[in-house]
């Protein structure tokens, strides 16, 4: 009997029955002289793996055309399959689906000696990808990016298949954590997933599909950090790990160029520190720095960094690579960018839209960057996990401060294995992202049971983790627990703190806000000595629902509940140790059924369709305000 069939959960399966080597790099495919990129994106043939949750496997679908194996449908990818389709018994569906579809591998990708990469932008919340019937790949934690060599899988001139078993079974060890409940119905038992967390556990394959080629020997990562002196010289430190082995005797070298945002090659000095140029400083007269949102008139500057790897008898390779300079610092009251203290003006925001779900759309990211920068905002929280890596670029490029956060949602019941999970998808989520501008900081969880027992030394070990990979950045969190029993706060280095005043506490008095919020941001800071930061503060709201005298749920309430907040705000400015503030939430979205929620949470200052309820007109008022009385 195989390892699957064995296992009583069948996340717990996917994730232990194989390893699959994977490179160590995860730059996102670009296509340049020595590289192809090829979207598999599309309609791919999809099944639930039903009636037996394991038929797939026990049938081992993965050896022939799904269609072959019975009824297929057609689901888009990018999507949430839960949520493209009208079927309750597909939106509700809890284990493993299954996703077919073939491609053309060119016989000249053969000829020409590439190799060729699979990478999946994210599936959740844990996969399997066979090609051509071979196991490639395995990958747990969705949200993040996974990718393989599968030269060696492909029949050149020919069709392929790839097939990819997802399971969005949530357990205690997963990241973030659910259960599974047994029930009885009337027509028999029945297994249900629950999870604490308030949004909907959209599920399929919901980032891009690419191949791509490179040379043999090949760019495989790229680290940079930045710096500037103080007569303008912007400094780009790098160092690249090549793929690839070469053959005895074969020399390397590493070229470094450097574009300006019209792809214009700037005047550079490179010092190199060894002899191939795999790692060295890159020196920029005049450079432009990476700006926030409004606190430069150029926000968002970002050079090209053209690698170039060179070997003695194989094909160049050519990664370009987006930069830009800035600096992050920290004391313990402010943070700084480039040495100038900024204020976040932001939100709390979640991937999600009617019938996409989780689906990356260019479209929808458009039209959301253009909202957060009609209202004003220079920031956000990935609340509450990775965002697509197109996403972070619009961040890269429109100047938005990024609060980069991974999966762990209400973390409990700390356990080892639980541990192993949170700091994988850390790694994951460092590795991917070290390299962009707009990230600030790190959020190593929102809102975990940090007064449980273990928490203490849970976190120590998750931000001492975070700290080998990254030293450049602060880490923060969202923390719901009461600031006596925390336990947290200690290993952060900026305080963030998510608090319903006027909402669950309280509802419908805003007269309680403006007190109990100037009260414990000041004690968050007077106990841990550092800076602190509105993570979370909010109002659910019926767009449309006007009640006068104001009344939970109406437009109202939401408008004044925010203003009660305002005060507090620039209260805790003038103490100088408050940075910013992030209201919840962005944009109304999905949530699981509850009788609290009307078709999901309504805490959006955007509606669903991203059209603006009062309180974004009112919001925008303040963004703007700050911004010019800041900058
Ligand atoms: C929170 C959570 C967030 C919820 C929000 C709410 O504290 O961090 O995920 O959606 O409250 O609206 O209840």
């Amino acid at each position: 009997m195989s390892a699957i069939m064995r296992c009583a959960s069948l996340v717990v399966c996917i994730s232990t029955l194989v390893t699959c080597a994977s490179t160590a790099g995860i730059l996102y495919p670009r296509e340049s002289e020595s590289r192809e990129v090829r979207s598999l994106d599309g309609m791919w043939n999809f099944r639930l793996s039903l009636p037996d949750p394991l038929v797939g496997f026990k049938e081992r679908w993965y050896m022939k055309d799904l269609i072959k194996t019975g009824p297929v449908m057609q689901m888009p990818v990018p999507s949430s399959y839960n949520d493209v389709l009208v079927d309750k018994k597909i939106r509700d569906h809890i284990g493993l689906v299954w996703y077919d579809r073939s491609f053309f591998a060119p016989e000249s990708w053969r000829q020409q000696g590439y190799r060729v990469f699979l990478r999946f932008g994210s599936v959740h919340y844990a996969a399997q990808v066979w090609v051509n019937t071979h196991l490639v790949l395995s990958h747990e934690i969705g949200h993040l990016p996974f990718q393989r060599d599968i030269t060696a899988n492909l029949k050149f001139g020919r069709l392929n298949r790839i097939t990819v078993a997802v399971d969005n079974v949530l357990l205690g060890t997963t990241v973030p954590q659910g259960s599974l409940q047994n029930i009885s119905t009337n027509t028999g038992p029945k297994t249900i997933q629950t999870y604490t967390f308030d949004f909907f556990n959209y599920a399929g394959i919901h980032r891009s599909v690419f191949l791509y080629t490179t040379p043999v020997v090949y760019i495989d990562d790229v680290d940079v950090t930045t710096n500037f002196t103080e007569d303008g010289v912007g400094i780009i430190n790098y160092s690249v790990q090549y793929g690839g082995s070469l053959s005895s005797g074969e020399k390397l070298n590493c070229s470094i160029t450097v574009l300006n945002n019209e792809n214009v090659r700037e005047k550079i000095t490179v010092i190199t520190n060894d002899e191939e140029g795999l790692s060295g400083i890159v020196k920029i007269e005049n450079a432009k720095l990476w700006w926030p949102y409004l606190m430069h008139e150029e926000p968002g500057y970002m050079y090209t960094l053209e690698i170039r790897l060179s070997t003695t008898w194989n094909v160049d390779d050519v990664y370009r690579l987006p930069v830009g300079i800035r600096t992050i610092k920290w004391t313990n009251t402010a943070f700084l960018i480039n040495d100038k203290p900024a204020y976040l003006r932001g939100f709390g925001r979640h991937e999600d839209s009617d019938i996409r779900g989780k689906g990356m759309d260019y479209a929808l990211v458009t039209r959301d960057y253009d909202l957060i920068k009609w209202i004003g905002a220079n920031s956000y929280r990935t609340s509450h996990y990775p965002y697509a890596e197109e996403i972070m670029d619009f961040a890269d490029r429109h100047g938005i401060m990024i609060v980069d956060e991974c999966p762990s949602v209400d973390t409990d019941n700390f356990s080892d294995k639980l541990l192993k999970k949170h700091t994988t998808s850390l790694a994951e989520l460092i590795k991917r992202d070290k390299n962009r501008p707009s990230v600030i900081m790190w959020s190593i969880a929102n809102e975990p049971r940090s007064d449980r027992k273990d928490a203490d030394s849970y976190f120590k070990s998750v931000a001492n983790f975070v700290k080998t990979l990254d030293g450049l950045r602060p880490i923060t969190a969202a923390i719901a627990t009461q600031l006596d029993t925390d336990q947290l706060g200690q290993h952060l280095d900026i305080i963030g703190f998510n608090r319903y005043n006027g909402w669950y506490t309280l509802p419908g008095h805003t007269e309680i806000i403006k007190s109990r919020l100037e009260d414990e941001a000041t004690k968050w800071h007077t106990k841990h000595n550092k800076p602190v930061f509105m993570t979370e503060y909010g109002a659910d709201t019926y767009e449309g629902l006007h009640l006068n005298p104001s009344f939970v749920w109406s437009e109202e309430y939401q408008v004044e509940l925010m203003s009660e907040h305002f005060k507090a705000f620039d209260v805790l400015r003038s103490k100088n140790f408050f940075i910013g503030e992030m209201i919840w939430n962005f944009a109304d979205f999905k949530t699981g059924q509850s009788v609290t929620r009307v078709g999901g949470n309504k805490k959006g200052v955007f509606t669903r369709q991203r059209e603006p309820k009062s309180s974004a007109h009112h919001l925008r008022r303040r963004y703007w305000a700050l911004a010019n009385h800041l900058d």
